[in-house]
This record gives structure tokens, sequence and C-alpha cells, in this order.
């Protein structure tokens, strides 16, 4: 399987994040890029390739200009205020409060985040650009007749929403990845979403379109973050409806539950009639990952990695989660060799 890679992901380097009541170090590093990536070498896996640059004009046919113009401009503004830190927001636009673009770069840190685990940084704008470029780069090779392309973008993506940015994500790459399937000539699309946290921003992006399946099997949000999306019932609007599914899981499931919900989805893909395939391939799902509560093991992500070969589609991965570094190559070098042996 090919591999898309760039080293501008080191770019995006954040200090901390808050986490129980601390600042923390961010748990999304560099270093996780470079486990995949000789994972990927280790195991040959097939050649390695780097993206091609697209532009903007590809983010924004999913994302909001001003979202955009703020990502593209937040540093140097920050950096004027006379702050040498990164930047974090610290409150938010909350029930009954007005839905206005404040016009000082604190006020639209707030505006445009979902929490303060996402830190921006003197590189955020290039590392995320350079994965929607490596998603993107993947979808011009599944247009081109490759069964099966991996994209190791680093920041992760499905957490970022048509505004706002959150859970380590800035621009969502596999949401951009399957609108440029879309505009050159896909006609249906489904995304499929295997992370352990809801991807409330892929979901938010296609919640009202007709041609671009989401499905999304995740710890249950009433308990687990993203907490405000990715129950059960919602089912998608307008034109969208009925091309929604989330698969809320208990905290503490076991592997045959996960599968279940699984088989579940790919039933769905089916009937839908995708054209191709773009999996958010998170992988902590895994059982020793330090912020998620499911249980795969790393044999299961071989079995996970077969069990989308068998929809027969043409497949694009874009890396999403999965804290546990050590493992975290093999943990996703084994789903996409799983899939490569069913092919
Ligand atoms: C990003 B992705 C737990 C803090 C959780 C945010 C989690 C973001 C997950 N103490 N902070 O979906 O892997
Ligand atoms: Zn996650």
């Amino acid at each position: 399987m090919l591999t898309v890679y760039s080293d501008l992901h080191r770019l995006q380097h954040g200090q901390s994040e808050l986490m129980a009541g601390t600042l923390k170090p961010c748990l999304e590093t560099p270093s996780r890029a470079d486990m995949v990536l000789d994972a990927v070498r280790r195991r040959e896996l097939g050649d390695i390739v780097h993206p091609r640059r697209h532009g903007v004009e590809p983010i924004l046919r999913v994302h909001d200009a001003g979202y955009v113009d703020f990502l593209q401009t937040a540093w140097p503004r920050w950096l004027a205020l006379g702050h040498d830190c990164d930047a974090l927001p610290k409150m938010w636009q909350i029930r009954r409060m007005r839905e206005a673009v404040p016009e000082h770069v604190e006020g639209q840190l707030c505006y445009y985040s979902m929490d303060c685990g996402t830190p921006i940084t003197a590189g955020t704008w290039q590392a995320a650009e350079a994965a929607a470029d490596t998603a993107l780069t993947g979808a011009d090779r599944l247009i081109g007749g490759e069964r099966a392309v991996f994209a190791l973008s680093r920041p992760p993506g499905h957490h970022a929403a048509r505004d706002y940015c959150g859970g380590y994500c800035f621009l969502n790459n596999a949401a951009i990845a399957a609108q440029a399937l879309r505009d050159h000539g896909m006609r249906k699309v489904a995304v499929l979403d295997v992370d352990y946290h809801h991807g409330n921003g892929t979901q938010d992006i296609f919640y009202r379109r007709g041609d671009v399946l989401f499905l999304s099997i995740h710890g249950d949000p009433r308990t687990e973050y993203p907490f405000f999306l990715g129950h059960a019932d919602e089912k998608g609007e307008g034109e969208g409806l009925g091309c929604n599914f989330n698969f809320p899981l208990p905290a503490g499931s076991c592997v045959s539950t996960w599968f279940v919900a699984l088989d579940c989805a790919l039933l769905q893909i089916a009937r839908f009639g995708a054209e191709a395939l773009v999996v958010s391939l998170g992988v902590d799902t895994y059982l020793g990952d330090p912020i998620a509560r499911f249980r795969l093991d790393s044999p299961d992500f071989v079995t996970l990695g077969a069990r989308l070969a068998g929809l027969r589609l043409p497949t694009l991965f874009c890396l999403e989660g999965g804290y546990a570094v050590e493992p975290l190559g093999t943990n996703v070098v084994n789903v996409l060799a799983g899939f490569e042996a069913r092919l």
C-alpha cells in the first residue's frame, strides 16, 4: 500500500494541554508520526511519497473562510500581544451569549476552538496544511486508480468542524479528502471513523449532505469526550437524513461488542452504495491507550483491516488518534496489512 507522508507535521509540537486541572505535556506529539512511519518502513508496506501542494481551495470546500483566515493569522497576532507561549483559549460562547466573531485574537481563539487541549503554535498552520495535502494526495491517487492509500496525516482532523478546531485537530483531513473525491467524480463517498472519540467535526461537515455517508464507532458521549455530539439519535438533517450513523458504545466495551458495531457500519456502507471509502483511522481503541477505554489488542487491528477490505472499495486511510506511542506503529500498520491480505 502506498503511504503519503510529510516531515512538515513536526511544525505542530504544542507544549501543553489542560488536563485534570493542570497543564500537562501534549499527548499529540511528533513522535507519534515517527512511530507510524518507522513501522511502515519496517513492515515494508510499500512506497512512501511526499504530498503535492493543493493550496487553500480544497480546504475551503469544507471549512469556513473566516476560520481558515484565523488559523493562518492567529500565531503572529498572538505574538504581537507580547506572549511567548502557545495560544490556548480560556472561555467559550455558552448558552444565551452572542454568537458573533470577536475582533481581538484572544476572543477569536475562544470562538474558533472547542477545547483547551489544542494549542496553536508557530507552525500550526503549515503542519495542518501539510496534513490536508497528505490526505488530498491520497485522494488523487485513488482517483488515479489506486486500490488503497495510507495518508499518514498529522495533526489529526476528525474533531475539526466547518469553523472550529479542537481535540488536537485543525483541518479535517478526512473530510477534505472525501470532498475532493466527490469533486473528482466519485458520486457517493462513505467516511467511517473508528477512532475511540466521536468524529464530531466530520459529522458537522456532512450532516446535511446526502452524498457523503458518515459513520462513527466510539465511546458513548454521555461519559466520553467530546460529550456534546455522537449520540445514536443523530441521523442527519434535510438531504442528509439517514446518512449519519453513530455507534456509541459504553467505555470498557469488549472487543466482540466493538466488532458487532463494525459489522453494522459495514452493512450501511454497502447499502448506501458508496463508490469510495475514507477511514478515519484512530487506534486509541487499543487496550493500552492512556486516554481511551476500549480493549482492542494489536492482532484485532489486523482483523479490522481485513473486514474493511471486504467492502471491495477504493479506500483512503487517514491517521487520527492513538496515544500509546510505543505500539502505535504496530497497531496502525496491522490495520493496513490486514487490509492488503484480503485484496
Ligand atoms: C483526539 B482524538 C482526557 C483529555 C481528552 C481530548 C481528547 C482528544 C482526542 N483526559 N482530551 O480523537 O484521538
Ligand atoms: Zn481519539
